[in-house]
């Protein structure tokens, strides 16, 4: 079997991403959400303000692209092609995981080509939580920010995923809040806690609130699911996991109620609602429910394969979508989308109540937005 390299692996994890059917087996719930419809408005269309503050810096619309590459030079190009458009448009970007630039200095450029080419852009570095089991502290996080003079990093929770990763060794033990509390006090910038794609709970957002984080990235069920690539990667390596991949491929938290539980235990913090947004509606209802701003990971990547015109046509539609949700709720900006009256159906009505969150609850807590 050839070596396993991180840079190889996150190849093939792009690879797989890009070609094989890595989402699709669960929903958000988002389609559980409406936004009510007014007939009157107040205000035309051109009065919709989208922008919003991330991070101390203004953002055209309420959006970011979280991190997803790094490491070798075709996939710093990709983050260089994101961060041009990214500074156009006035949004906001994650990079990949920086284990690799922190192990291997020459790939460092992979990295800092998104501030280079985003010089105004809020910035997100991102190392993996599994790494501060391995011996990382304060010195390499502080490496991480600086190499790409981020304004946040994320910590990245992907416990799912190493179950299922054939070579994966997961360890998550509470040490790993232990140390992040240690290292978000002395560091300069805030420290996102980051899901990659199954969800935050009540109980971990809880934990860490009340330890004093106030960033999250839900990174919710129903979008990119990595115990799916895993699988395609089991399968690949005819590894005896595949299957139980299989398996679990509708395991996690959706994202539309990931961001209720997140909001709900943390109703001053900071909310990036991700995992499975596709369109500027879902970034939308994401924000009407309890989030932020909105992250997508995937269809940037896939659009910006096809090169910078085709992430300005996604990027451009979904701001109109944001916009168009926002004039059709009566919503002239993005704190009116959050209180926006909602309908909230079906299956993210029976996970609430199965949760203890009554909808009244969840009213009061928008409400206090
Ligand atoms: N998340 C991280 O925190 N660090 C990573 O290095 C990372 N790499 C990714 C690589 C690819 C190709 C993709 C598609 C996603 C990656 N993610 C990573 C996860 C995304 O940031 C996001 O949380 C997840 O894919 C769900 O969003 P989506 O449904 O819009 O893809």
């Amino acid at each position: 079997m050839p070596e396993i390299t991180i840079s190889n692996r996150k190849i093939e994890h792009v690879e797989i991403c890009l070609y094989e059917k890595v989402e699709g087996y669960t929903s958000t719930l988002l389609e559980n959400v409406r936004l009510v419809h007014q007939s009157l408005p107040g205000f035309s269309l051109s009065d919709v303000d989208t922008s919003v503050m991330f991070l101390k810096k203004r953002m055209s619309a309420p959006i970011i692209v979280t991190g997803m590459t790094g490491g070798t030079p075709e996939l710093g190009r990709l983050n260089g092609l994101i961060a041009e458009v990214v500074e156009e448009f006035g949004l906001g970007m994650g990079v990949g995981s920086q284990r690799i630039a922190i192990e291997k200095k020459e790939t460092r450029e992979t990295f800092s080509i998104a501030r280079k080419l985003a010089p105004s852009a809020p910035i997100i570095a991102n190392i993996g939580a599994p790494q501060l089991m391995k011996g990382y502290g304060i010195k390499e996080i502080e490496e991480a920010v600086n190499m790409i003079e981020a304004d946040a990093v994320a910590i990245h929770f992907n416990p799912a995923q190493e179950v299922f990763q054939p070579e994966g060794e997961p360890d998550y033990s509470m040490e790993i809040l232990y140390k992040l509390k240690d290292i978000s006090r002395n560091l300069g910038v805030p420290v996102i806690i980051k899901e990659t794609g199954s969800g935050l709970s009540m109980e971990v957002v809880s934990l860490f609130y009340s330890n004093g984080f106030r960033y999250f990235d839900v990174s919710g069920q129903g979008g990119t699911s990595w115990i799916s690539v895993e699988m395609f990667r089991g399968e690949r390596k005819n590894n005896w996991k595949t299957e139980s991949a299989r398996l679990f491929s509708d395991w996690g938290n959706p994202t539309a109620a990931s961001i209720v539980e997140t909001r709900i235990s943390a109703p001053d913090a900071y909310i990036i609602g991700s995992g499975g947004i596709r369109n500027g509606l879902d970034a939308a209802k994401a924000i009407a429910l309890g989030a932020d701003i909105g992250g997508f990971a995937l269809p940037v990547l896939k659009a910006v394969m096809s090169g910078k015109d085709s992430l300005r046509e996604f990027l451009k539609k979904s701001i109109f979508e944001i916009k168009a949700a926002m004039f059709l709720s009566g919503s002239k900006t993005v704190s009116d989308l959050a209180k926006a009256p909602l309908v909230i159906t079906g299956e993210l009505k029976d996970w609430l109540e199965s949760r203890g969150i009554s909808l009244s609850t969840l009213e009061s807590v928008r409400k206090r937005r």
